[in-house]
């Protein structure tokens, strides 16, 4: 079935109830990085959801626990970028990314004496958490951070085009990450019941409609001079290469970082108008618990820097 254009899906879709909020704060990081010439990553992370009902109870998801986007937000902030962390609600979180589950706690220890309670760092935990604490100050004193949350796919759509049209100001400074698993599909609004469907009613038939490519108005409209980055994920080898480099060819952006589901914290391959690159982890580099989007922003950051070149920009800082 065909997909409506892009601007019928903004017209048949609400903004989300905190989207003037959001825009505000995303309009005052834009201005204050722009006045100081910085560069800014916007990194989407996480899935989209494809609400069932308008009362939610059901959704349909789109696969990503936002490991991607996390570690690579920390790296583009040790190579001097500010950054937009737009991510899924509840997914993982630059920084946090490291304490899930357990962790943190199991770094405590409490002493209880009397009415005075001592909470403390374990020892052997301070060398794995001081580092990372210190970090994550430094980035969020500096203000170089900022957070904004989506769930749903037209939530996403908002969002991603109001961070868009805060960011064309900053030209060529702009890097657009777009890791954030997004749906090909949803449900049209009018065709979505308002409340919990009811299995009385008998087996409900879902008929989901394309996605508009928001690739397309997102390069050509949006932000026509920043840095696009968008990410194909496939679960067959053989579609792989050739779906991200006809993602490049269709949308004319800068790179397709392609990925399997199976392998994609340890194998990615950088898909550019000019090479094809893979970056592969050793068995002992997975064990050390190395990130792989270390080396995908450090690639990234250097042809971006190639690319500002011309413009008369400095290199980002170290
Ligand atoms: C990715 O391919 C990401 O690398 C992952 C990261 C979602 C696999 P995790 O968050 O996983 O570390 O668990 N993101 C893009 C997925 C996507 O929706 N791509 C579309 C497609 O493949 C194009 S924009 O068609």
């Amino acid at each position: 079935m065909a997909s409506g254009t892009w601007e019928e899906f903004f017209a048949a879709h609400l903004p989300p109830p905190d989207f003037e909020d959001n825009r505000s704060l995303l309009k005052e990081f834009c201005e204050r990085h722009d006045q100081y010439g910085n560069r800014i990553a916007l990194v989407t992370s996480g899935g989209t959801t494809v609400p069932l009902e308008h009362n939610t109870v059901r959704f349909v998801d789109n696969f990503s626990a936002g490991t991607r986007g996390s570690a690579s937000a920390e790296y583009f902030l040790e190579h001097g970028y500010a950054v937009i962390f737009m991510h899924r609600q509840k997914s993982l979180e630059p920084f946090t990314r490291h304490f899930s589950g357990q962790k943190l706690l199991d770094m405590l220890d409490i002493q209880e004496r009397g009415p005075n309670t001592t909470i403390t760092v374990k020892p052997d935990s301070v060398d794995v958490l001081a580092p990372i604490l210190l970090r994550y100050k430094a980035a969020h004193s500096a203000g170089a951070i900022l957070h904004v949350s989506f769930t749903t796919v037209s939530e996403y759509f908002w969002l991603l085009r109001a961070a868009c049209e805060c960011l064309t100001n900053l030209g060529p400074r702009a890097v657009l990450y777009l890791a954030a698993a997004v749906s090909d599909f949803y449900i049209p609004k009018d065709r979505v019941p308002t409340h919990k469907m009811q299995s009385a009613s008998g087996a409900p038939v879902i008929q989901l409609q394309l996605v508009p490519k928001m690739l397309a108005p997102l390069v050509n409209l949006w932000v026509p001079e920043a840095y696009v980055v968008s990410f194909k994920l496939e679960t067959d080898e053989n579609l792989l290469v050739p779906k991200a480099r006809a993602a490049l060819d269709k949308y004319k952006h800068k790179m397709v970082v392609a990925n399997l589901l199976q392998t994609r914290h340890h194998r990615v391959i950088l898909v550019t108008p000019d090479e094809t690159q893979e970056i592969l982890l050793t068995r002992e580099e997975v064990h050390a618990g190395v990130d792989i989007e270390a080396s995908i922003v450090l690639e990234l950051v250097r042809l971006h820097a190639e690319h500002l070149a011309p413009c008369g920009a400095p290199p980002a800082a170290p």
